[in-house]
């Protein structure tokens, strides 16, 4: 069943989800779903409880495999992001994240262009004090080369923890989705947006700093530019994200370790979903090293 009036608006990006316990199908508001169109996203408070979010995190602080497949990157001033990467949702508790209602059916009805699989799940991590700047790009300036037809595709980023400037949080221009597929470089292992056109996008539309709370998302169009910078906090910065893409994108050359993997529009679980899990194990999943894409 999908319901309305489960986001309520707190500024022109921000809205809250109203928790509710019963199995449902969250729907964005109207503003929601103009905002995204005009600003490239959409901040949602409290999307998941910190109950539910305690789980998350046990879940992978508990898992040898999950641990044994991070790799680092490392950035322009040899600091490291540390990053884990998938293509199957699963069935465990990341998979019941990915899947959820809240999480892609909420970006499948963002972006209105029907039934969308999981392109990649990954958690970013940045550990205190030597946690790495990621340069600002947009993601369509990677995938475009993966030959992804259209710009279609939509991250969902939650705050594993806390996230702000201080401990290398996301940054953001507000609409700059708007200025389509912008040139990308390479920047030691880092791929970046041509800077002279991002500085004046930068004057012209202005920076959002992205403050998140564990359990707070932000849903953005992969050709927002966005960037996020060092960690030299005391605390560590991890972030969930899953972009998912149409099923119209087809990718010609399948860059995926699994390249022979049957693409499946994602099978989504009810928003209570997370809630249900009892076993936090995470299952063996296809862990892969990406060739640079971040
Ligand atoms: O975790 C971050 O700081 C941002 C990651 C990012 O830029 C991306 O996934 O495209």
């Amino acid at each position: 069943m999908y319901l309305k009036d489960n986001f309520t608006k707190e500024s022109d990006f921000d809205f809250r989800f109203n928790h509710n316990d019963t199995e449902m199908w969250p729907e964005p508001t109207t503003e929601m779903l103009d905002s995204f169109d005009q600003n490239g996203f959409v901040i949602v408070r409290d999307l998941f409880s910190p109950i539910e979010m305690e789980k998350m995190v046990k879940s992978i602080e508990g898992s040898n495999e999950f641990e044994k497949a991070n790799f680092a990157e490392r950035d322009v001033h040899n600091r490291k992001i540390v990053q884990s990467n998938w293509n199957v949702p699963g069935e465990d508790i990341l998979g019941m994240v990915a899947r959820n209602a809240k999480v892609a059916g909420v970006a499948e009805q963002l972006m209105g262009h029907g039934d969308m699989y999981m392109y990649t799940g990954k958690v970013t991590m940045k550990k205190p004090k030597i946690g790495g700047e990621i340069v600002w790009h947009q993601d369509y300036g990677y995938y475009y080369n993966n030959h992804a037809l259209f710009p279609d595709f939509i991250n969902v980023l939650i705050g594993l923890t806390k996230s702000d400037h201080e401990n290398g949080g996301l940054q953001v221009i507000k609409g700059s989705h708007h200025c389509g597929r912008i040139d990308h470089g390479k920047l030691v292992g880092q791929t970046h947006a041509d800077l002279d056109r991002v500085n004046l996008i930068l004057k012209a539309q202005g920076l959002v700093e992205v403050n998140l709370r564990p359990g707070d998302a932000i849903f953005f169009h992969c050709n927002l530019l966005h960037r996020s910078g060092v960690n030299n906090s005391d605390h560590r910065r991890w972030n969930l994200i899953f972009t998912f893409n149409t099923m119209r994108n087809y990718h010609y050359r399948v860059d995926r370790k699994n390249g022979d993997m049957k693409i499946e529009a994602i099978d989504k679980v009810p928003a209570d979903a997370v809630k249900k899990v009892h076993n936090l194990k995470l299952q063996y999943r296809d862990y892969h090293v990406p060739d640079g894409s971040m």
